[in-house]
């Protein structure tokens, strides 16, 4: 009878994940385990490789998710997909150590716990090994607040690494935000009634090979799992996201016509207009617009669509360009409507506004599509 499955979620993790399966069969010898590695069409091939460990053991299972990405539902679709009744989330990278699994287990089925899980703050556990002092401290920063919010009291509610009864998931699994990479601490706050949780001291490893995905900071990571929670069923964390960086880029295009208009040509702002004629104002606008453009294209790939962010000179070259495409309508609204309204006589800052805003809408629409969607 089938006891636990594991799931490691993965985004390239080729080399790291046959030593993986390896170190786990090791610790859960014994038991009747399964791995459910749930990747999302890593470049890298990881999915191969799993593949070919899955045939000659059929213990090993693969999910792979296409034109998907995201730590949180990919541990989500994992444990759904499982039939085992207790089901375990840990890093593929060897971070997490798979011998502690056994004691999860053990504190899971006594019956008086809900959820065993592994710290890296905990009393015994260590963090040196992890070699990123920066991250120990974001991580305690970010853990204090979330002790603050939600009342759950653990010393690292961030962690990657738990164990649970499969159906405890499952009845909530619905209400789940899934977005962001707090898995844990969105199971905590969103299953109504009190957990009981035992925690394990966690020696908290370097990764054994590749690099970090989720090294965008943990305490920004918190911030929008929290809006996704309260506020992400209203107005979707995505575009409330594209949105907040678009209305940066208003105070950029400003900051920008300012500096050509007023301050390089000396013109004058005098009831609500500037000095200049249609002309240079026009071509400042267009300027302006352009220098807010790229610093929204800049900001929505590090923040926005931070887990599927271009990376590289030739890519980000490329998605500047399909940014620039995508919005050319969008840019084309703005410039137009704001020169329409300003020789209706609007207040030239109205005017700019109104394009602002035109613009944002196309903005999203295509480029969550065609720069960093399926067709990116
Ligand atoms: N399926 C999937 N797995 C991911 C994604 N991002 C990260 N992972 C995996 O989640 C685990 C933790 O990510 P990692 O980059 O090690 O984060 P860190 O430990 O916080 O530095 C690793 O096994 C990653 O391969 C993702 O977008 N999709
Ligand atoms: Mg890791």
């Amino acid at each position: 009878m089938l006891e636990l499955s594991v799931i490691l979620p993965t985004f390239n993790e080729r080399n790291n994940i046959a030593l993986m399966v390896e170190r786990l069969a090791a610790a859960l010898d014994g038991m009747a385990w399964e791995v459910i590695v749930v990747d999302d069409n890593s470049p890298d091939g990881t999915a191969d490789v799993v593949r070919a460990l899955a045939r000659s053991d059929a213990r090993v299972r693969v999910i792979e998710r296409i034109g998907r990405r995201g730590l949180a539902s990919a541990a989500i679709e994992g444990m759904c997909a499982s039939a085992a009744p207790i089901v375990a989330v840990m890093d593929a990278d060897g971070q997490h150590d798979p011998a502690l699994l056994v004691p999860m287990y053990a504190a899971i089925t006594s019956g008086d716990y809900d959820v065993a899980y592994a710290s890296r703050f905990a009393e015994g556990a260590s963090t040196e090994a992890w070699g990123r002092p920066d991250r120990v401290k974001a991580s305690g920063f970010a853990n204090a607040i979330a002790r603050r919010v939600t009342g759950v009291d653990l010393t690292d509610p961030m962690s990657g690494f738990f164990m649970l009864h499969a159906q405890t998931l499952r009845a909530d699994a619905h209400r789940l935000s899934g977005v962001g990479f707090k898995i844990l601490l969105d199971i905590l706050a969103t299953v109504d009634r009190p957990l009981r949780i035992k925690e394990f001291p966690l020696n908290f490893a370097a990764r054994m090979d590749g690099e970090s995905k989720l090294d965008r900071t943990i305490v920004f990571e918190f911030l929008i799992g929290l809006y996704d929670k309260w506020l992400g069923r209203i107005i979707p964390t995505r575009f409330a996201l594209f949105g907040t960086v678009g209305a940066m880029g208003v105070v950029v295009q400003f900051a920008v016509l300012w500096l050509v208009l007023s301050v390089i040509l000396g013109e004058r702002f005098v009831y609500g207009h500037w000095s200049g004629g249609e002309t240079t104002f026009t071509i400042a606008n267009t300027i302006a617009a352009l220098a807010a453009m790229t610093f929204n294209f800049v900001l929505n790939n590090e923040l926005t669509y931070a887990d599927k962010r271009l990376r590289g000179l030739i890519p980000l070259i490329k998605g500047w360009a399909k940014f620039f495409l995508t919005c050319t309508i969008g840019i084309l609204s703005n410039i137009a409507s704001a020169d329409a309204l300003k020789r209706m006589h609007v207040n030239d800052v109205i005017a700019v506004l109104v394009g602002i805003v035109l613009a944002s809408v196309w903005n999203f629409a295509l480029s969550s599509k065609f720069v960093w969607g399926k067709y990116g």
